[in-house]
């Protein structure tokens, strides 16, 4: 009771930050209170530069004149309509926009509020479409070590994230990991594409050796690896992963919640890589991280395998009461608007050679043991601390904050990602305040 009465709107203790050094933080604090283009404002009035585009989702910037109005509009004309049984034009419109720009095997959507339930999503449809199949021994799921799929059960349990597994039991059963394919000691600093691990791809057979493809129902990987620390596939590994997965009857889902909407200059990864997976889950950029949102792409055979029995039953047992919600459509329509208007979608393919030349730029800063970089990502990989692991970098983190710059950091890892609309001129500015924070002895 005395702890309510001495609350003040001020008073930080309440809150149970996510992924946070909370005590840190309530030292320390840093707020936005603003956030305009590329860049935020903080509480005490300083512009900082968006090198993150928030958490890799603000990918057309922040308060965009479209999908600050879709919103304000639709709040006012039709708030929520329930999600079982019932419908709303946006829900529909928005799915067919969707598809039109996924890739061509893609024709249906099922609606999320985030990458972990788009995740959890793909993961129940793969395993109730092999029983519909009539191939119900595939149980298994296969994602990879160091991938990241969300924090739900189902996301964690496929996800390889040592410290987003361990303190929470034993997962689900009946998965297994295929290997990342960060292999420093030959690929430390490539530009683009690492020459040397696509027959890691190849550790699937091993896979299906062991358990019988007749086991599996889905593998689950990132086409990039983001929040690892940014994992760039090597050259032929995700076609070697497709081709595999098909010859074995195993359904592939590509983990798109970061890749998705622009980020490596083709509006989804798949078309980039020019590889199909059959399933795609997505998030963030959907509606540039306005209202939280997520979309899971299946292809035909997917859905049509489920659209049998009477007409009157309900096809697939799955669905949130948030699925579709109106606000969130009308965020995703002004959106995709947005990324049409401006050409987002492909922007990051224009900028990335000199996105590229400048990130590399900073390799003879002190404590850069590798430089990594794919579309509009990068990455700088530091030495550690002796004894302190990812001190190093979160002394960058706060440096970089101070001088007007916001980076995000995983381990040692530096992770770059800004809003898709940056121009010459801030990319120019980014790495001109990164080298100053790198070269002042963090
Ligand atoms: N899959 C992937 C590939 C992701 O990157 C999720 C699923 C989960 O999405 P939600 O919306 O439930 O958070 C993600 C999210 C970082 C960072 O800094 C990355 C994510 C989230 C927050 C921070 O690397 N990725
Ligand atoms: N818990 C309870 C008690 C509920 O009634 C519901 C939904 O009706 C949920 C959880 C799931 O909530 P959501 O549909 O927002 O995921």
């Amino acid at each position: 009771m005395s702890n309510r009465l001495n609350s003040t709107p001020n008073d930080l203790r309440a809150f149970w930050m996510p992924f946070t050094a909370n005590r840190q933080y309530k030292k320390e604090p840093r707020l936005f209170v603003g956030a305009k283009d590329m860049h935020y404002t903080t509480h005490d009035g300083r512009q900082v530069l968006d090198g993150t585009a928030g958490l890799w989702c603000v990918n057309a910037g922040h308060c965009r004149p479209l999908i600050t109005e879709a919103i304000r509009e639709q709040a006012g004309e039709l708030d929520y309509a329930p999600a079982f049984q019932l419908g709303h034009p946006k829900a529909f419109e928005l799915a067919n926009r969707l598809i039109d720009i996924a890739p061509d095997n893609m024709a249906h959507v099922l609606y999320t509020n985030s990458g972990s339930e788009s995740v959890e999503t793909a993961l129940k449809v793969a395993l109730a479409y092999q029983r519909v199949k009539g191939q119900g021994s595939r149980t298994r799921l296969i994602g990879r070590e160091r991938g990241y799929h969300g924090v739900n059960f189902g996301g964690i349990s496929v996800g390889g994230i040592v410290s987003n597994r361990k303190m929470f039991g034993t997962l689900l059963t009946g998965v297994d990991h295929m290997p990342h394919t960060h292999l420093p000691a030959k690929n430390a600093f490539t530009k683009g594409m690492p020459e040397h691990g696509g027959d890691l791809a190849d550790e699937l057979e091993r896979i299906v050796t062991l358990h019988d493809a007749s086991t599996i129902a889905a593998v689950i990987v990132e086409p990039v690896s983001g929040s690892t620390g940014v994992l760039i596939p090597p050259k032929g590994y995700l076609q070697r992963l497709r081709e595999l997965c098909t010859k074995h009857g195993i359904l592939l889902i590509f983990d798109e919640v970061i890749t998705g909407f622009g980020r490596l200059g083709a509006p989804f990864a798949s078309q980039y890589f020019d590889v199909k997976p059959d399933i795609m889950v997505t998030a963030k950029g959907l509606t540039n991280g306005v209202i939280p949102m997520g979309a899971v792409f299946v292809t035909a055979e997917i859905h049509d395998a489920f659209m049998q029995g009477p007409e009157h039953m309900i096809e697939f047992f799955h669905g949130y009461t948030y699925s579709g919600n109106p606000i969130a459509c009308a965020a995703a329509l002004g959106t995709l608007d947005t990324y049409r208007d401006e050409n987002l979608l492909t922007r990051a393919a224009e900028l990335a050679p000199y996105w590229e030349e400048k990130l590399h730029s900073l390799r003879d800063c002190p404590n850069v043991i590798d430089i990594r970089n794919l579309g509009l990502i990068g990455a700088i990989e530091l030495k550690p601390i002796d004894g302190e692991p990812t001190k190093r970098a979160f002394n960058a983190f706060l440096n970089a904050y101070n001088d007007g710059l916001l980076i995000r950091t995983t381990g040692d890892i530096i992770a770059l990602s800004p809003p898709l609309i940056i121009s010459h001129e801030e990319i120019d500015e980014l790495f001109d305040k990164l080298r100053k924070v790198l070269m002042n002895n963090i």
